[in-house]
This record gives C-alpha cells, sequence and structure tokens, in this order.
C-alpha cells in the first residue's frame, strides 16, 4: 500500500539528541566563522569553495542567493561581503554530489518521504530531469524535449488555462521572472501566487496604499545616517546577518536602536564584526539600546501608546509633530487623530505586554529624534492584523515628517534574494492595468484581466480539483505553505506537479497523478549559451538591480537554466499560436533585458547601466516625497486594537526559522544563538506557563491548534524553558506548519497568520 498524501508530506517525527545550553550573549564573531567553514568543508569541492569566498556580493561576482539585504554601494569589505548564513547558503547550493537516474532507481517516493528534510537536502544537487509516471513508485530519467511536451500536453488539455498554477519562489532572476510571467499570461491565465503572498505581501499593500509603493524607502546610506532605528519582528543576526554592520554602523554615527520583538534574539543585542580582527578580540558591540518585549501581536497597541503619548505632547508644547510635513505632504490627518483619542494610553500599554520603565525609555528616544527608520520582516506580516500592524508604523513616521530624507524612512527587510525583483517585473497575480496594458501593446496579446490566485486561492483551487496542474518554478511549496494536511491533498489532486529546482525537497515527494522534476542551474553556476557565459540581474531590498553571473561549472551538463527551461516550455505549449519568439531569449538574455525595459518603469538603459559596478537605484516615489496613492499624498491610517481574548489553557505560537535553516532547506540541525542544538521538534514556552501546566524541561507534548472549529494536531514536540512573554511560544517552520489554519490570514493581504496561532499543549 502507497503512503497518502499526508504521510509523505509529513516531516519526521523521531527525535534526533536535543542539548539546551544558555544562550551566548554574543554574536557572529569565531563562532560564525567556524560554523560556516565546518558546513562548507563537509559539501563543498575546496577549490569551489575558495571561489565562492572571493566573489560573493563583490561588484562583478554573483549575488548570495540567501537573503535579499543590499551589498554598500561604495567600500566592499577585502574579506568579501562575508555572512556565516551567506556561506551556508552556498555550500548548500554548490554541493559536491549529485543525484540522478540511479539515486531514483534505488529509492522509491514513498521510501524517501520518510527521510528528515535534512537528508531530503543533504542527498545532493539534482543532476538530470525525472519523471514519475501514474501509479509508479520511482521517478524515472525523461529527456528535456520530451518533459517540455508533458507539460505542453497537460496544459492544453486544461478545459481553461486557469486550471493552471504557476507558482515562484523568489530566487528566480529578473530574466527568468518576466519570463515566465509573459508566458503565462500568452497561455492566457493570472494564476501567479508567488513566495511573496506568505511573506511580505501585507507590506505591500499597507506601503501602495499609505505611501503609494509597495517597497520600502531608505537606502544603506539612510541606515548609517539614522538617528534612531526600530528593528521590529525580525531576527537579522540569523535572517540577515549582514544588516548588523549596517546597524554598527549607525552606532558608531551615535544612532539608537530599539527592537521590539518577544525574543532577546542574541544577533541584536551583541555584534562581533567577522572583518573587525580587533573587534572579535575586544568583544564586539552592543547594539540595542531599549529592547521591548512586547507580546506576539502587541505590535500595534505598542506603537498606539506611542502615538497617543506623542499626541499628548504635541498638545501641550506644540513642537512634537512634524507639521510643515503633515500639512504639506499627508491626508487624513484630523480622521486618524480623531480614531486615537478613543484609546487610552493604559489599555494599550497593557496589551502590549510592555512595563512602563521600558516605554519611557523607547518614548523618549522617539520624542527626542526626527530621523527614524523603522526595518520589519515576519514578526509584523504574518498575523490577521499584519496590514494595520505596519499602517500604524507609517502613522508614527508620518507625525514625525520622518520619511522621504536622509536618515528616516521605511525598511521592509525582504526575504528571498530576489523576491522584490520577481514582483518588479510581473509575478504577480493581481498585476497593475497599466502594466497589462503595456504588455498588450509590446506584445500583441491581451493579458487576462481577471486577477488570478495567490499561494491560498491556488491551494483552495487545487483541493476542490478546479486547478489540475501545478507548476513551480523554485521553492518548496508543500513545506512553505500552511496546514499541510490539507495543502497535500490539494496537490495530490492535480493530473500534473512539476517543479523547476536545484535539490530534491518534499514537494517532489507529493505529487499529483504524474510528476516532473526539471533540474536547473544556481546562481553561482556559469550559465553558458550561444551568446556566451550569461549574466543576469536581481533586486535587493532597497531596490537596487545589480548584475549576477555565476563562476563555477555546472554540477551536470545535464541542467539547464531556469531561463531555458521558461522558454523550452512555452514554446512547446504555444507553437505557432504564440505571438513571441520564444527560443531566440535563450540564446541572449540581454534581449530580455531589452523587452523589460520597454514594459517596466525605471529600466531605460538596463543592459548598459547593469555594467555599472554597483548596479543601478529603481526609481522610488516614498524616497523623494512624492506620494504616488490615491490621494496624491502620504495617507494616515486608521487601524483597531486586536482583541485577544485567549481561554485558560491557550497559548499564541509564532512559528520562527533557526539558525541553521533557510526556509524549508535545513543546513543543520542547531540554533546557536538561541542555545538549541541536535533537534527541531520542540516548543519554545514561558517557564510561568510551563509550571501551570505541570511541564517539565524537554518533556514530549502534543501540540494542537482549534480554529473555525476544526482541530489540528502535531505530535512529538519537546518543551524548552525559555525567556518568552507569558501566553506566548514559539515553534520551527516548516514542522509546526501542520498547524497553521489556511483559513488565518492576512486581511486583504492573504498571508498566512503563522506568527498568531492559537493552540493548547497536552502531555503526550
Ligand atoms: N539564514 C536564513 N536567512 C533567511 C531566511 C532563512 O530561513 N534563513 N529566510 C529568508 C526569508 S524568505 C525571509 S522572509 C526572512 C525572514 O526573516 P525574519 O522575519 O527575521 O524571520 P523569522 O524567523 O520568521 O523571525 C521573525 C522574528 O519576529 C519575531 N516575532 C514573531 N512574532 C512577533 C510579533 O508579533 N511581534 C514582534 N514584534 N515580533 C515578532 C520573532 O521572535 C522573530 O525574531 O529571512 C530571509 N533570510
Ligand atoms: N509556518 C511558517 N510558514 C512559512 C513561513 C513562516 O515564517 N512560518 N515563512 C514563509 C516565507 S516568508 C516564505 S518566503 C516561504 C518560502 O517558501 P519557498 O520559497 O517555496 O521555499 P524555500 O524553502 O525557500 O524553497 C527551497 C527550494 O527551492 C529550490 N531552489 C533553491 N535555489 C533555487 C534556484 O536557484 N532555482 C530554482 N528553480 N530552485 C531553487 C530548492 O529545490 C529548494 O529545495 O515560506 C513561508 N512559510
Ligand atoms: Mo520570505
Amino acid at each position: 500500500m502507497s503512503k497518502t498524501p499526508k504521510d509523505r508530506a509529513a516531516t519526521s517525527e523521531k527525535f534526533i539528541n536535543l542539548k539546551v545550553t544558555n544562550p551566548p550573549k554574543n554574536s557572529v564573531g569565531f563562532g560564525a566563522l567556524k560554523s560556516a567553514v565546518t558546513q562548507v568543508s563537509k559539501y563543498m569541492k575546496p577549490s569551489d569553495a575558495l571561489k565562492i569566498s572571493t566573489k560573493i556580493n563583490q561588484k562583478g561576482g554573483f549575488d548570495c542567493p540567501g537573503c535579499a539585504w543590499p551589498d554598500p554601494d561604495d567600500e566592499r569589505s577585502a574579506l568579501g561581503e562575508y555572512c556565516e548564513n551567506g556561506m551556508k547558503a552556498m555550500a548548500e547550493e554548490a554541493q559536491k554530489n549529485t543525484i540522478g537516474a540511479s539515486f531514483f532507481a534505488k529509492h522509491s517516493v514513498d521510501e524517501l518521504s520518510e527521510w528528515s528534510d535534512f537528508e531530503i537536502g543533504k542527498s545532493g544537487r539534482l543532476a538530470e530531469p525525472m519523471y514519475l509516471p501514474k501509479g509508479a513508485t520511482h521517478y524515472q530519467p525523461i529527456s528535456w524535449k520530451d518533459a517540455f511536451n508533458k507539460v505542453a500536453t497537460h496544459l492544453n488539455a486544461l478545459n481553461t488555462p486557469d486550471e493552471a498554477v504557476f507558482y515562484t519562489s523568489g530566487r528566480t532572476t529578473n530574466e527568468a521572472a518576466f519570463l515566465y510571467q509573459l508566458f503565462v499570461r500568452e497561455y492566457g491565465t493570472a494564476n501567479l501566487p508567488d513566495c511573496s503572498n506568505m511573506c511580505h505581501e501585507a507590506s505591500g499593500k499597507a506601503l501602495s496604499e499609505t505611501l503609494g509603493i509597495g517597497k520600502g524607502s531608505v537606502t544603506l546610506n539612510d541606515l548609517y545616517k539614522a538617528e534612531v532605528v526600530m528593528v521590529v519582528g525580525q531576527n537579522p543576526g540569523t535572517n540577515h546577518p549582514r544588516m548588523l554592520t549596517a546597524l554598527e554602523k549607525c552606532k558608531n554615527n551615535g544612532g539608537k536602536i530599539i527592537t521590539i520583538n518577544p525574543l532577546k534574539e542574541v544577533g541584536l543585542m551583541k555584534f562581533t564584526n567577522p572583518q573587525s580582527p580587533l573587534k572579535m578580540l575586544s568583544g564586539g558591540t552592543a547594539l540595542t539600546d531599549v529592547f521591548v518585549p512586547v507580546t506576539i501581536n502587541g505590535d500595534v497597541a505598542f506603537f498606539k501608546a506611542i502615538l497617543l503619548k506623542l499626541l499628548e505632547k504635541e498638545e501641550t508644547t506644540g513642537n512634537v509633530f512634524d507639521k510643515a510635513f503633515i500639512n504639506e505632504y499627508t491626508s487624513g490627518y484630523d480622521a486618524f487623530i480623531k480614531d486615537l483619542k478613543q484609546y487610552s494610553f493604559d489599555d494599550c500599554l497593557k496589551a502590549s505586554g510592555v512595563s512602563k520603565a521600558t516605554f519611557n525609555a523607547v518614548f523618549d528616544i522617539i520624542l527626542n529624534n526626527n530621523k527614524i527608520i523603522i526595518c520589519w520582516a515576519m514578526g509584523l506580516t504574518q498575523h490577521e492584523n499584519a496590514v494595520d500592524n505596519i499602517r500604524e508604523l507609517v502613522n508614527l513616521l508620518l507625525l514625525k515628517g520622518s520619511i522621504g530624507k536622509e536618515g528616516a524612512g521605511t525598511c521592509p527587510v525582504r526575504g528571498h534574494s530576489n523576491v522584490q525583483g520577481d514582483r518588479t517585473v510581473g509575478i504577480w497575480e493581481a498585476a497593475p492595468q497599466a502594466f497589462l496594458d503595456k504588455i498588450e501593446a509590446k506584445y500583441g496579446f491581451k493579458p487576462t484581466t481577471k486577477h488570478g490566485y495567490s499561494v491560498i486561492d491556488a491551494i483552495e483551487g487545487m483541493y476542490k480539483k478546479e486547478a489540475k496542474v501545478f507548476f513551480g518554478l523554485g521553492g518548496n511549496f508543500i513545506s512553505a505553505v500552511p496546514d499541510t494536511n490539507y495543502s497535500a491533498q490539494a496537490l495530490a489532486n492535480c493530473n500534473l506537479t512539476v517543479h523547476v529546482s536545484t535539490k530534491l525537497n518534499r514537494s517532489h515527494l507529493v505529487t499529483g497523478k504524474e510528476a516532473l522534476i526539471l533540474p536547473c542551474l544556481g546562481r553561482a553556476e556559469k550559465d553558458y549559451q550561444k551568446s556566451g557565459i550569461q549574466t543576469q540581474s536581481v533586486e535587493n531590498s532597497m531596490g537596487v538591480v545589480s548584475s549576477t553571473k555565476g563562476i563555477l561549472e555546472p554540477c551536470s551538463d545535464k541542467i539547464i537554466s531556469e531561463v531555458a527551461v521558461v522558454c523550452g516550455i512555452a514554446n512547446a505549449t504555444l507553437k505557432n499560436r504564440s505571438k513571441i519568439d520564444w527560443l531566440a531569449y535563450k540564446d541572449d538574455y540581454a534581449l530580455v533585458r531589452n523587452d523589460i525595459e520597454e514594459v517596466v518603469d525605471g529600466f531605460k538603459d538596463y543592459n548598459t547601466k547593469l555594467k555599472q559596478p554597483s548596479g543601478f537605484y529603481l526609481p522610488n516615489g516614498a524616497r523623494v516625497r512624492q506620494f504616488k496613492t490615491k490621494t496624491g499624498k502620504a495617507n494616515f491610517s486608521i487601524n483597531k486594537l486586536p482583541e485577544w481574548k485567549l481561554k485558560q489553557d491557550e497559548l499564541v505560537m509564532m512559528t520562527i526559522r533557526s539558525h541553521d535553516q533557510f526556509n524549508t532547506t535545513i543546513y543543520g540541525l542547531n540554533d546557536r544563538y538561541r542555545g538549541v542544538f541536535n533537534e527541531r521538534r520542540i516548543i519554545f514556552m514561558n517557564k510561568d506557563d510551563m509550571k501551570s501546566r505541570g511541564l517539565e524541561e524537554q518533556q514530549v507534548v502534543q501540540l494542537q491548534s482549534t480554529f473555525n472549529g476544526v482541530v489540528r494536531k502535531a505530535n512529538n514536540f519537546k518543551v524548552v524553558g525559555y525567556d518568552i512573554p507569558k501566553y506566548c511560544c514559539a515553534t520551527y517552520f516548516p514542522e509546526a506548519n501542520v498547524l497553521v489554519p489556511l483559513d488565518n490570514f492576512a486581511h486583504t493581504a492573504k498571508t498566512p497568520a503563522s506568527k498568531s496561532i492559537v493552540i493548547t499543549v497536552h502531555a503526550n
């Protein structure tokens, strides 16, 4: 009997060998060097490792496939823009082992699904296209031509193009992403869900509405010049390590850092720059000035408390708000103030879980400074009221006139290395009409104006059998999405699932009736085409577009580039009905950039500008106080205080990343900065909450979430007592995704609320 989709999707429940210590007091430094070197030496060829470490994030080198943190415009460290987790990302991508026909002949899909995610990831790089026929137990090799034709046959057999889903993960370069969305639109649908739907979608929504651009407004230079940087719901020590260098520069220039987070993340407390040998010896720089241990989802309450006190001061002294800015550039001030006055300071502070003394320390800093930057990530975007979270912090910046001037503004810190670029070039299920009009003008076909599926809609669509083909350009859909069991059935309902991937992952094992794995080149590999080795481009979190060019030989001669995959499938599917010469693009990616220049704003002279060593900035209205909103001004917004009514035995759970993972890719089994080793199935709990439930350290528990009457369960988690506010707890993603309800998501943005899941904890 073969396994059910749910069984194949399940993460391994076996325990490893949990060891817990006190979290370290300092981040990066020698520990980070050691950890990166261990990983690199274990999984990469030594010659590759050397090449990589000198070229990563260098001008004219290749863009790290890790996070989207920008590279400095001017000086870049001689040691390389070095980062522990960047090197781990490289060690993972440039693994020396490869897998192909003999590996898949040996291991059935059922067997592979029993491996842990760590084991699956370490099996090696995918080296040739593989096909799982209907009813088969093992993947078998297939030629590229046959693979393209299989996809084409399935797509052309659908009743309507809207029965196909085209997912993207944010590593795809601008060139591949542009062609992909162009193919999908010419084929006839807008079903373009992407990882952004689970990530910064709420930031995009909130910022577009209030400031007229769905991206942040600051540059790296602003961060250095800020008087205050607030880091809210973000763990840069693990997820954006190079941000710590920027924060250190800000501190050295006299800036203050306020950290708002239920966890005292070590990276933000003290940092030893790996590029400063002297600092390594002397113990590093203290980063955070005030740490605010807010309760999970207590952010709107905390920001409202600040806004209320600022208003009170403004009413007595008249010199707190930037009235000139408010008068000239904003809209909605009166309604916002009227609404704010309905709230009581004490209620807000209480709801935030923050002490009066900590509040006062923060308030003092905000009151006395006017160059404020607010940085944030998933701690704000993965809640039901995520859009409110972000709009509320914009309200604070607007009152202080802290936008569109040096050292001030918004800084949503993006996740995947090109997630921002993908959206810029058209990976969007709800693309603006102006963009669609340009596509029509350029290519002569009319793209559908109907909005397509986001991630959550796509899962519903497949579950209801309204979508029948799933195509993923990168990513690991089943492990990244909420509600693992339900989503596994959704994928299994498809006629065909296809993944363009560098590495084996669980999504290759939770298949439709037939399945394809299409292996592609990674960022670090040379992309040989007719016109020579290709350069591609990516956009970082601060809107800088720069080039990336591989330096290693491809791990196999049977893998091809993402651009070549997209062109091959488009050509096979659309044949003569296409208005586009698909195969020409793959010979010379400069042709793709010429098209992007015509269709997407801000890319004038793309090919020429890409040759500039640091790349070029895309236009950004908010940065220069041109707010392209409906009112033509920056808009104040009205945001409700969320009401949390937990039952006595309930906790709010956030699902977070350990130090040794990149999303669903598990680099290792440790979470060094939190003092957890050799285990991922753990739940961090407040010690009082453990006591009131009679739970011991390392006790094995079952977790249950209940939402809209549906109970979801996850077995075998070990309790770890931790410094976390009461009634709050944390687990790692993807292990806890079975507990994340599909129907619990951010209003208007549809980001799964994976940071605020109500659970109960039960002794096993
Ligand atoms: N090495 C590495 N780098 C990565 C990734 C990775 O997995 N590994 N992932 C990439 C991607 S795609 C992304 S999106 C980013 C993710 O980067 P982060 O957003 O930093 O990642 P998370 O682990 O989800 O951490 C969220 C933080 O928010 C806090 N938090 C949770 N709930 C709340 C809340 O209600 N309020 C506040 N104030 N804080 C809260 C948590 O304690 C945690 O510190 O990193 C990118 N970079
Ligand atoms: N519970 C919970 N769920 C979450 C989150 C959370 O915080 N909590 N975070 C969410 C967030 S922020 C995000 S962004 C998503 C991430 O969702 P995804 O982007 O779908 O997941 P990843 O784990 O980044 O995808 C890893 C896979 O991408 C493939 N890959 C790597 N590099 C390349 C490449 O260059 N090209 C191609 N074609 N493939 C490549 C590899 O095969 C690898 O297995 O997960 C979301 N899910
Ligand atoms: Mo993300």
